[in-house]
Parts: C-alpha cells; structure tokens; sequence
C-alpha cells in the first residue's frame, strides 16, 4: 500500500503511543523455537527490514507449510520453513526480490509441480517472479521482474486463473490511470499486459476470489476515487467489469473475497477508513451484513482463514495504528481483538500446526519481525490470554451490543476525514510526501 492520504491525517491526529515490546509478548523472542507451538501464544521470529506482507505454502513439498516474508526495507524476501509441530524456523539467507518488496504471493507459475512466488516490486510497476526448484531454492524466472505498466507504482499482487486457461495470471491496480492490469501466464512464462479500464481510481490492493460464481476468480477492485468495489472477470478471451457496484460508506483500500458466513456464497471483506465492511454474497448480489461497518481505527489490511476450526473463513484486519489484530469469527460473525505486535499490517492465517485451526501470521515493519498467534482453542478462551473480547460486551457483527458509542466515535472520525479528503481531492497521489508513501 502507497501513500494513505486518509490514514496520514489520521494516524497524525490520533497515533496511539503503544509500544508493544517483543520481548513483553508472551513467549516471543526466538528465530528458533525449541518446542511445539504455546497454545494461545505468540511467537515471533526475526525477518528482514521493514517486513510488509506474508504468505503461506508448502515450498519444498515436505507436506509441511512453510512461510515467506516480503521485506520492503531491504529487497529481500525470508523464508522460513515449517520443522513440524507448527514451528518455521529459517531455511535459507534472504533472497534478493527486487526493489521494496510490498506483497508476496504463492502459486505454481510454471505448472511443474511446486510453489512459486510472485513479489510486487513497489516504488516501480514491476513484479519480480521467482520459480522454485522444488526445495524451496528459488531463481528470477526468464524475463523477471516484470513491467505492468500500472501508474504510479504497484502495492499488492492478486493472483489467480482469471482467464481460465489453466496458468496463474497477476493483476494489479493502475491508480492514476484508473485500470487493473493483468498480467497473464502462459507455458511461455508471463506475457503481454491486459489493461481493463474500471471507472474508478483502484487503490491500493486487490482482491481475488470467484465471486460472481461462474467457477474463475475475479479480481476484486477497491474503487478509491468514488468509494465504491467493483469486480473484474472473465468474459469470452478476455475481460469486463461486472455490472453490479458496491458502494461503501468509507474510502475502500483493500478487498477480500473469502465465505465468512458458511453458506458457501463468496461474500467481500473491505477494509475502509477506521473500519472494516462486510457484504454478504446472496440470490440478488451483495448486502452489507448487519452492523456493518464496523469501526476499526486504523484498519490498513485484512486477511480470511479460518481460525476457530468451525470450518467458516475468519476475517482478520490489522491496523496502522496499535498492536492488536481485530478478528471477527463463526457464523455469528463476533468479533474479538488479538494483541500480535506493534502495527501488524501483513496478516495470512494459516493452520501451522494441522489442528485445523488458523494461526494468525503477522508482519511487524517496525520491528523487523514476523509473529505467529496460535489460535488453539484460544478464540473462544479468554483466559488464556491471547484472544480477548473487545469490549465487556462483546459486540456481534450480526446484532446488537456493539457499542453505539464506537460507532458514533466512527461516524465523527468518518465525517472529519471527508472534510480532509475534500480539501486534498485532486491531489495526485504520486505528488505526495514519498516518505509517507514509504512508510505504508
Ligand atoms: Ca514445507
Ligand atoms: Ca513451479
Ligand atoms: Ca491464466
Ligand atoms: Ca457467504
């Protein structure tokens, strides 16, 4: 994610002075464990400068999932392989992935049997590709890294079959040109650029999910410049806008495409100013889920796994602004606060240790590391200490006892920053401070 014009304003006015020390979290500090995960604990683990996103996949096919870390403050990427007993522990140096690597993503690229990585190169319209040898030893695929074209610069990669022809495509998001840009796979590695104009200005992270149920994955679009989310999908050889628009009450920045509530509709996370929306896939479209939005202050990006073990997708989202990552579990879509690291912004959830329940993965930028919240049993157990409900009255995504006064809190913090958004609109988002930009 570049420059947050929002979020700027935001977390200036309002920047928590939390300072969550690693070495206060409970059972952190260690590039090594020597045992199996603590239930309900955090581990963390050193990576590289300024950690921005995480994914999740078995790189060297030991059945074992392993984790990789795109560092934006040193070019590299970290791989940590799992040692069983949901462990990772470092499997190799740091791997060269290009200039400030923004977002990783994991996909068989070449269609040889093992997980490659796509890296967003931001600061450039770049991805850099790099095909695994099968034992999670990676090289620049032919021609890598890759132009997209996007303007100004890339922030995240959605990756996915979006034309359906069996190769793993890339798309990513042209902010000042108002396109997604897709780059598309084939047996010759990836080719030209398709451009889709989308109406909006997309910014900053795309979504990818099959959510209009034809079977291919859509690209899911933030539509920054008009508060709005769109989908891109398949349409004959190429691609088109779906005709349906949601429209949000806050400026979306990140879309998610996952089935939260169990019905086995895809339904779309959006991470909006101070809050997250949640729109409920059904017969006639999207409807947001009562309480939605719902107010999280310096909501930057959201993830889905599920963590419970109900087997329903969770959302979690991480904020700019302080140390917990908000989780809105089950059916019932509740939601509770995990306290992770200082700004932990780049979430996965992933089932480490195979008891068929998410861990949280996230990335701490400020602090050069990468925690993994054990979620064992944790979400419903307050006393252990992890997972803690957000308030005394827990507030229910789908009813009553979310606190009024949090919403009106929101409402306030929502109309302020359209006062800001007005003042700035037009400002070209390539035009602002480049140290803010860095920093997101
Ligand atoms: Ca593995
Ligand atoms: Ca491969
Ligand atoms: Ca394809
Ligand atoms: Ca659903």
């Amino acid at each position: 994610m570049a420059l947050d014009v929002n979020h700027f304003f935001t977390f200036s006015t309002r920047r928590l002075s939390v300072v969550a020390s690693v070495a206060a979290l409970a059972g952190a500090s260690c590039s090594g464990p020597a045992s199996a995960l603590p239930a309900g604990g955090i581990v963390s683990y050193d990576v590289g400068l300024r950690p921005r996103e995480v994914a999740v996949a078995d790189l060297d096919a030991d059945g074992r999932l392993d984790v990789v870390v795109a560092n934006s403050g040193d070019g590299t990427i970290t791989v940590l392989a799992g040692i069983g007993g949901g462990q990772i522990r470092r499997a190799s140096a740091a791997i060269a992935a290009g200039r400030e690597p923004a977002d990783v993503d994991a996909a068989d690229i070449d269609k040889d049997g093992d997980v490659d990585l796509m890296v967003a190169n931001h600061e450039t319209s770049r991805i850099t590709v790099l095909l695994n040898n099968g034992k999670a030893r990676f090289t620049p695929a032919t021609g890598s890294p890759f132009e997209t074209g996007a303007r100004p610069h890339v922030h995240g990669l959605a990756t996915g079959d979006f034309d359906g022809d069996g190769w793993i495509d890339v798309s990513v998001e042209s902010a000042d040109t108002k396109e997604v840009r897709v780059l598309r796979g084939s047996q010759q590695g990836f080719g030209a650029v398709t451009v889709i104009p989308v109406g909006t200005m997309p910014y900053s992270r795309l979504g990818s999910a099959d959510v209009t149920g034809d079977g291919h994955a859509d690209v899911l679009v933030p539509g920054h410049g008009d508060n709005t989310v769109r989908a891109v999908q398949r349409q004959g050889t190429g691609f088109a806008p779906a005709t349906w628009t949601i429209r949000t009450s806050g400026q979306p920045w990140m879309v998610v495409g996952d089935d939260v509530n169990g019905d086995e509709r895809a339904d779309i996370v959006v991470v909006e100013t101070d809050a997250v929306s949640i729109w409920l896939g059904g017969l006639d479209g999207f409807s947001a889920a009562p309480g939605s939005p719902l107010a999280v202050a310096g909501a930057t990006e959201a993830a889905t796994g599920d963590i419970d073990g109900d087997g329903i997708a969770d959302t979690v989202i991480g904020p700019w602004d302080g140390d917990e990552v908000t989780v809105i579990a089950g059916k019932t879509l509740a939601v509770r606060r995990v306290r992770a690291c200082e700004r932990p912004v780049g979430l996965s959830v992933a089932d480490l240790d195979g008891d068929r329940r998410g861990e949280i993965l996230a990335t701490c930028p400020t602090q050069n590391r990468l925690v993994v919240v054990t979620s064992s049993q944790s979400v419903d157990r307050e006393s252990r200490g992890v997972l803690r409900t957000a308030a005394r009255t827990p507030c229910n995504f789908l009813g009553s006892g979310c606190s009024s006064l949090l919403f009106q809190l929101h409402s306030f913090a929502e109309s302020l920053l359209q006062i800001v958004s007005a003042i700035l609109d037009g400002a070209e988002v390539s035009s602002l401070p480049r140290s803010l930009d860095q920093n997101i």
